[in-house]
């Protein structure tokens, strides 16, 4: 059964795998399953046909058959549940995965994501200077909590799983990861994430899409 996702058509992070399809390319390129692309353009995002698909007009969607998802945490738990490499067998340790998975998603990601949009979308207003010291505090608690947990282990659970994926993914985006240099095993950790044959080749692919929509000469 063919997969499909939706990407940026132009995406506003300019080709460093920042926007969230690339953690579903890097799952699909973990478990070892061929993919389409759909590259889809703001516009197009905002169009019934495509909220059908995504309720919300974000990417990335997903399509395999007559089955439609949306949001990268259900569609990467969809492909580690039917594909091996992504969740251990043992039912502890895949209940273990799945949790680093949610909490990637519910407590770290978050705290990036708000102090994110106050660095991009907030960044002239007058509350700024008071509230930022308050967004870096709680991107620091969460990147101080996981660095002790993590230690010096290679992994947060055993082997690399769905959880570290998602984990790497989130400690990529630029508010979090500005801080990794303080919390070295954290940025080997990264390192180590974005060094699996896996992650380079979805990286490669969607540097490809920037690459090939900024062409001289090319018009969307
Ligand atoms: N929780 C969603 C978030 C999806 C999301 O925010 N996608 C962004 C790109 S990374 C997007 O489509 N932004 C455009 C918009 O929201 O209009 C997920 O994990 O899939």
């Amino acid at each position: 059964m063919t997969i499909t996702i939706t990407a940026f058509e132009q995406s506003p992070d300019r080709g460093r795998g920042l926007a969230r399809d690339m953690r579903v390319r890097w799952a699909l390129e973990e478990v070892g399953q061929p993919y389409d692309v759909r590259l889809v353009s703001f516009q197009e995002m905002r169009e019934p046909a495509y909220r059908a698909l995504h309720p919300f007009g974000q990417i990335p969607a997903y399509q395999e058959g007559d089955l439609a998802l949306f949001e990268s945490g259900a569609i990467i738990f969809h492909l580690a549940e039917r594909h091996a490499g992504l969740l251990p067998n043992d039912a502890n340790a895949r209940a273990r995965a799945i949790t680093w998975m949610f909490a990637a998603l519910n407590t770290v990601e978050p705290p990036i994501v708000s102090r994110e949009a106050a660095i991009l979308l907030e960044g002239d207003k007058p509350w700024q200077a008071e509230r930022a010291p308050m967004l870096e505090k709680n991107v620091r608690v969460r990147l101080e909590d996981l660095s002790r947990r993590l230690g010096d282990a290679d992994w947060l659970d055993g082997a690399f799983s769905a959880g570290d994926l998602m984990m790497v993914s989130v400690l990529r985006r630029p508010a979090g990861a500005s801080f990794l240099p303080d919390y070295p095993n954290l940025a080997a950790y990264v390192a180590r994430g974005e060094a699996r044959p896996a992650y380079q080749r979805a990286f490669a692919d969607q540097l490809a899409v920037f690459n090939a929509a900024n062409k001289p000469g090319h018009s969307v």
